[in-house]
């Protein structure tokens, strides 16, 4: 009999297509979700779903790209320019990103977002369908489709779904302003099995069913529908074992000296995230600013490297982000920089891999100042990168990984003073506290890494599938 696969559904593949000359590249994504999957399933046992980063511009070139993806178990669900504005900029990441960050006022209805989203979750619906193999296994990913585990499960009951929320969720009270509430819950109870990445996130999913639908629950289940449902917290953890390998790789190594050398006098303080306004970027920036102010006897003696990846720049709310940080930058650089001294270096670009473990060996300080973050992975591989060398993380309190990675200076960032005061602690931290608190932390995510997270939500999963037939049966 043919072995069932394993279907993961995400808005993206974890690959990318590009057309360079009219020849169609395949880009691999080294995001934590592909190396967690791969290397916790053999690649012929999952079938992914998702947009392939692409619109065809024909039904040839349509046709190639399906062709070029069936030997990667990768199903491609093709979107218009219409739905990527409607469904992915629009809907998602205009209504639903802001609310479940705590950001209300970013929020931007459109007429056409609603409906364009209730589509493309149908379209995804009907690709997972229309799966020639045998499963009966589905995990859907974020919240770009928190319609699909109903509109799965109403096409067939017997199957085992799983959604993971990566990103928050917000307070009943905030959910509770959008229009389309019911619906959205709805959607995420067709599911055997919801995970947050963190226990407060899982009770204020809870919390919206109860207010939303007029549920009892427990702890960590409802009834809905004649269905238990089970809610849970799996913090998501990183591919520790590859950060530990590339950074003691000596390529690596020497890619981190040559950085290191340009900055013979001073401190490396590191900051990487995407653009956005939930990175707290702008506070960050505030709070060095305070620092500077405070303690003028670190002048010249300190950086902060600010690598920020291009994202949503479509999205007004984000190309309005860019140009503040590019005033503020400009600010402190005028106000506190001189000749041989430029106090904030700011790159909006990618790196490269083996160069991004390089930045996190290299520097003094890794800067994490979310205003919310459903779990952070940069603090987590800056920790790993930092078996041999050693560094200070900063986090803040309402980034998940803060429940974690309790040995990190934890601030919160909408405090200037606290955050600068930090700087300023990690600065003068000797050398064997940043070791016990880097030690103290490598342990948390050497046991929960991305492996164990993955293996952790599938048993899970098989479990629920379990008890809900032990209940049938009685
Ligand atoms: C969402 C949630 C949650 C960054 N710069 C470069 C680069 N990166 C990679 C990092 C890391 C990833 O991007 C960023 O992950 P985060 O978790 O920090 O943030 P989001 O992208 O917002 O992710 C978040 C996550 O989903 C998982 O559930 O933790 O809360 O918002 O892996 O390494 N990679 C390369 N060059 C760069 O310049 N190669």
């Amino acid at each position: 009999m043919k072995k069932k696969k394993k279907i993961i559904i995400s808005n993206r593949l974890p690959i990318q297509i590009e057309r360079k000359k009219e020849k169609l590249i395949i880009k691999p994504s080294a995001g934590g979700l592909a190396t967690g999957l791969n290397s916790a399933f053999d690649t012929d046992e999952i079938l992914w779903v998702g947009w392939p980063g692409i619109v065809p511009k024909d039904e040839e070139e349509r046709e190639k790209i399906v062709e070029l993806l069936k030997p990667m178990n990768l199903l491609p669900v093709f979107l218009s320019k219409d739905e990527i504005r409607n469904f992915y900029e629009g809907y998602s990441n205009e209504v639903l990103w802001p609310i479940c960050h705590y950001q209300p006022s970013y929020i931007h209805f459109d007429r056409e977002y609603w409906s364009t989203y209730v589509m493309v979750n149908k379209k995804f619906c009907e690709a997972a369908l229309s799966i020639d193999e045998p499963s009966d296994f589905i995990w859907v990913h974020d919240y770009q489709l928190m319609l699909l585990p109903q509109l799965l499960r109403s096409e067939n009951q017997e199957l085992n779904i799983g959604y993971f929320h990566h990103i928050p969720f917000p307070s009943e009270e905030l959910f509770m302003n959008i229009p389309q509430r019911k619906e959205l819950v709805e959607g995420l109870l067709g599911a055997d099995l919801i995970g947050f990445h963190t226990f407060a996130d899982s009770q204020n999913f809870l919390n919206a069913c109860k207010k939303i639908l007029h549920v009892s629950s427990g702890h960590n289940q409802l009834k809905y529908k004649d269905r238990h449902i089970f809610i849970e917290s799996f913090p998501m953890g990183i591919d520790f074992d590859k950060f530990v390998e590339v950074s003691s790789q000596p390529k690596i190594q020497s890619i981190a000296s040559q950085f290191r050398s340009h900055f013979p006098d001073q401190k490396i303080i590191i900051a990487v995230d995407r653009l956005d306004y939930s990175k707290g970027i702008l506070e960050r920036l505030r709070a060095f600013l305070t620092f500077l102010e405070k303690y003028p006897e670190w002048h010249t003696k300190v950086v902060l490297y600010m690598l920020i990846v291009p994202s949503r720049d479509k999205v007004s709310q984000y190309k309005k982000l860019k140009d503040e940080i590019n005033r503020k930058v400009s600010e402190i650089n005028s106000i506190y920089g001189n000749l041989s001294w430029t106090p904030v270096l700011y790159f909006y670009k990618s790196l490269p891999f083996e160069e991004l473990v390089g930045l996190y060996i290299a520097s003094d300080i890794c800067m994490i100042t979310s205003t919310r973050d459903g779990m952070n992975l940069v603090s987590k591989e800056y920790i790993a990168s930092k078996t041999l060398s050693k560094g200070v993380l900063i986090l803040s309190e309402f980034a998940g990984a803060s429940k974690e990675l309790v040995d990190a200076l934890i601030i919160n960032p909408y405090n200037r003073t606290e955050t600068a005061d930090s700087i300023y602690q990690a600065l003068k931290m000797p050398p064997e506290e940043i070791q016990e608190r880097t030690d103290a932390n490598i342990q948390i995510i050497q046991k929960f890494n991305v492996q164990h997270w993955v293996q952790l939500f599938t048993n899970r999963l098989a479990e629920t599938k379990a008890i809900q037939r032990d209940e049938w049966a009685r």
